[in-house]
């Protein structure tokens, strides 16, 4: 007998389509300046070199990838990091690679969150659910197979799931998201039909930020214990709080998303770390 154990499988049970691309590390750090500012001199410079010139490395010697190095606003957390990488061990080399800098004795990691960038096609889900039964297994599973195929070879997908720092943006937001699973108020019982309609209602007030946010959506269901990581970029950190206070009274957001905690901050270069003790402590 042909397997027909999902051939009953309810519309509502269909996950969207997707498409996953660079690995992600989120990665806040609190630094102990009471130890940085009661050491030696030199040796401070020296640590705070070593953070320096990591960052330097990261932005340009870890195609394909890099990591980005931001300064938090909020005094709880230093610097958040954000690593992308072609693949999970290069992810975990990265962590290693901070690990044995001699910067990291004085970089206490507070919060960590693992992802893959992910691009939900809603649309396309849809549409294939439209036309192929997808309680037919084979059939759905080699038409997904192929529209997935066809997807990936467009040179603007390609380049969202392989994310660059926006040069003109310097300002980043970052939080981890869920989808809600209450009684009566479930993301994951909705039906596909009433999602696609959702996702394409927050799609139409995300596109109208085009030009003013750059925004890489990351999955982490099985990676992590957020579902997603949401990474914004700026020209003007009031942007963040345009979209976001936006989206909040739009449906796929009001009704079903969670928030874990946000963290706002700006991008620092190699060359401006080392000025960041007090010259009394550099000198
Ligand atoms: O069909 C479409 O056009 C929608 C494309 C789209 C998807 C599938 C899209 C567009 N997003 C999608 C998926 Mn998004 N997004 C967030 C947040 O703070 C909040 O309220 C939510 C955090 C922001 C700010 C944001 C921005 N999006 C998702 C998903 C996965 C859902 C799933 O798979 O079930 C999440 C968790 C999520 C959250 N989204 C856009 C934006 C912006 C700016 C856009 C338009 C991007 C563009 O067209 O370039």
């Amino acid at each position: 007998m042909p397997p027909t154990a999902r051939a009953d499988l309810p519309a509502a049970g269909i996950p969207p389509a997707s498409l996953e691309g660079w690995y992600v590390l989120h990665q806040t750090l609190s630094v102990d300046w009471p130890a940085l500012k009661s050491m030696d001199p030199r040796e401070a410079r020296e640590t705070l070199a070593s953070f320096a010139a990591l960052a330097d490395e990261w932005e340009t010697g870890a195609e394909p990838g890099w990591s980005g190095v931001y300064r938090a606003a909020a005094g709880s957390v230093d610097f958040l990091i954000v690593h992308f990488r072609d693949s999970l061990d290069r992810l975990i080399e990265a962590g290693h690679e901070f690990q044995l800098s001699p910067w990291s004795d004085y970089a206490l990691v507070r919060d960590e969150c693992v992802s893959v960038v992910e691009l939900g096609l809603y649309a396309l889900t849809r549409d294939l659910a439209g036309r192929i039964d997808p309680g037919d297994r084979d059939a759905w599973e080699r038409a997904l197979r192929e529209a997935l195929q066809a997807e990936g070879r467009k040179g603007f997908v390609r380049r969202r799931l392989e994310p660059r720092q926006p040069g003109d943006m310097p300002y980043i937001c970052y939080y981890p998201m869920d989808k809600r699973r209450n009684p009566g108020q479930n993301w994951y019982m909705l039906p596909l039909e009433e999602r696609a309609d959702l996702m394409a209602a927050h799609g139409t007030v995300g596109r109208r930020f085009a030009g003013r946010i750059v925004q890489v959506i990351s999955g982490s269901m099985g990676l992590d214990d957020w579902e997603w990581a949401v990474t914004l970029w700026a020209a003007d950190p009031l942007e963040f709080k345009a979209i976001i206070s936006e989206m909040r009274y739009d449906a796929a957001s009001a009704e079903y998303a969670e928030f874990g905690p946000f963290l706002v901050g700006k991008r620092i270069l190699g060359v401006e770390i080392g000025d960041l003790l007090p010259a009394a402590a550099s000198r």
